[in-house]
């Protein structure tokens, strides 16, 4: 356990012996299974990953709005409206539990949306990729909501009481996403054969970039090591995509759709499927600012904040008023 992980490497996590009393005995609550609150002493690295993580997570929710908000009105049915409309909302509490998480560490909300708008912190890489058509609101209920909840199940445990607590009741919704964007695909690769043909392209398309939401391979990840120790990650990045991707073949068999990999095989000594990786230097560069849409989301968001300045503003008046109203009773 933390043990072994304080030797790896290159890993940059303190060995015990290089720990003042309070880190150790922190480590020793991580190791115990205890779970950490936001009024207990805890090392400013872990906050601070904390923070970024959450934050980013937060974003990711935030910004997942808008590839699907975009298909609202295109819905084919008003059956898929509702159901779609009801997920994009979903998103929206989403990120409002973690902001909400993470401003028990000390951040403000605002704080962190100034950060992401001025493009200081990261959202997930996926939601730099265009949906191009309904078959797309399939492919990213399954796959991308797919590979968020395998993620997320793991942070259930996580050792940050809050976080682990807003991603028991955020797993709850994504199963119910993920099966949604499922139903689209069987409709749709059971349907005509442009219908089948739009269903493979969607998948083709969405494939590796949902491969590239568990972060870079491990050899090349620079948090996991620490946040494993202090299990803030209760897998690594390869971990989780060999989950997912061994969850995903069998449902892509199932609809009767080509592999998007043709390298993807079933190692039948381990279990597991062998599959091609992303290409990692695309991902670096979306990561850095320059995806097909990083500046179309970034700017549809700052939008959206300019022009919900009057709503702050009136929520903040009324606040201010009710507050002076209640000073003077
Ligand atoms: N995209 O050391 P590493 C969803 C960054 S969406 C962008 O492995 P870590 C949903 C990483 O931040 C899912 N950046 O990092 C919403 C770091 O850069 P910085 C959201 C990425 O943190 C709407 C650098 O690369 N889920 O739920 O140990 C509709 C090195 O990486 C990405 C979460 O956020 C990426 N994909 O591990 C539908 C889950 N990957 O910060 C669905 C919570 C890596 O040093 N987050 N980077 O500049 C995590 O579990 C971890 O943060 C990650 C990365 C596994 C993502």
């Amino acid at each position: 356990m933390y043990a072994q992980m304080v030797k790896t490497a290159g890993s940059g996590v303190k060995s015990r012996e290089e720990m003042t009393q309070e880190e150790r005995d922190f480590q020793d609550r991580i190791d115990r299974g205890e779970k950490i609150e936001p009024k207990d002493w805890m090392p400013d690295d872990y906050r601070k990953t904390l923070i970024r993580q959450i934050g980013q997570h937060a974003h990711s929710e935030i910004v997942g709005q808008l590839p699907e908000g975009n298909w609202i009105t295109r819905a084919p049915t008003l059956e898929r409206k509702a159901i779609l409309l009801a997920k994009v909302q979903d998103e929206a509490g989403h990120g409002l539990y973690l902001y909400g998480a993470a401003e028990t560490l000390g951040v403000s909300r605002d704080d962190l949306t100034e950060d992401l708008l001025a493009g200081r912190m990261k959202y997930s890489s996926i939601f730099n990729y265009p949906t191009l058509n309904w078959a797309d609101m399939g492919a990213v209920g399954w796959l991308v909501d797919g590979a968020a909840i395998i993620n997320q199940v793991a942070l259930q445990r996580t050792s940050y009481g809050p976080y682990s607590r807003a991603m028991v009741r955020i797993c709850k919704e994504e199963s119910f996403h993920a099966r949604q964007g499922y139903h689209i695909m069987m409709k749709m690769a059971n349907g005509t054969p442009d219908q089948k043909r739009m269903a493979q392209d969607a998948l083709n398309r969405l494939w590796f970039p949902a491969l590239m939401m568990f972060g870079p391979s491990d050899k090349d990840s620079v948090h996991t090591a620490q946040s494993m120790a202090w299990r803030i990650k209760m897998d690594t990045n390869d971990e989780l995509r060999q989950k997912f991707v061994d969850q995903t073949v069998p449902q892509i068999e199932y609809l009767g759709l080509e592999l998007p990999d043709p390298g993807i095989t079933l190692n039948k000594d381990t279990g597991h499927y062998s599959y091609a990786d992303p290409d990692w230097s695309e991902f670096f560069d979306v990561i850095k600012g320059n995806g097909p849409c990083n500046t179309d989301r970034l700017a549809a968001r700052n939008k959206a904040w300019d022009d919900g300045k009057w709503v702050r503003d009136g929520l903040m008046a009324h606040a201010e008023k009710k507050a002076a109203r209640v000073a003077a009773e």
